[in-house]
């Protein structure tokens, strides 16, 4: 076989293996895409739930009982790390921009720095401070806000 030939079929079986592994995985977990839509919507109804009753308490609407507020942001590490399978190849739907499925890295980027900002959330309420986790919690709303302005449409 020629070089250039030989590379040629080196690339298209790279192309037709990524796709087969894409097309597995989003068949694996969802049946359809529209599962897919209902699976990420759902999980970050959750996120947006536990995440919303930590604002009266940050913002001094409610006491401040740093136990519940810990256990609560535990519970939240474990949320955040839900929507992002629902995010599988194929999935285009819903609210979520197109841009996603063109702009995985950046995408990726945006769960990240959610994921770490919540995980400084939790970190800021094991000292029992509520100063410290008014900060953090600010920090969380404003990851997800970058995310909501990039790739959320109204
Ligand atoms: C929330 C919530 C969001 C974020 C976002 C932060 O409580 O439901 O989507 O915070 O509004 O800017």
């Amino acid at each position: 076989m020629k070089k250039t030939t030989f590379a040629l079929v080196s690339s298209c079986t790279a192309l037709a293996l990524s796709l087969l592994a894409g097309g597995a995985q989003a068949q694996s977990t969802f049946a359809k895409p529209e599962d897919a839509v209902k699976y990420r919507q759902a999980a970050f109804t959750l996120v947006g739930s536990h995440f919303g009753r930590l604002a009266p308490v940050v913002r001094g609407q409610a006491p401040f009982d740093a136990a519940a507020v810990q256990r609560e942001t535990a519970l939240l590490q474990q949320l955040a790390a839900l929507p992002w399978d629902g995010f599988a190849p194929g999935t285009e739907g819903g609210k979520a921009s197109p841009d996603i499925w063109k702009e995985q890295e950046k995408f990726k980027q945006l769960q990240d720095r959610m994921r770490g900002e919540v995980d400084k959330l939790a970190e800021a309420s094991k000292s029992g401070e509520l100063e410290k986790v008014r900060a953090a919690f600010g920090g969380v709303g404003a990851s997800c806000k970058a995310c909501h302005d990039a790739y959320r449409q109204r």
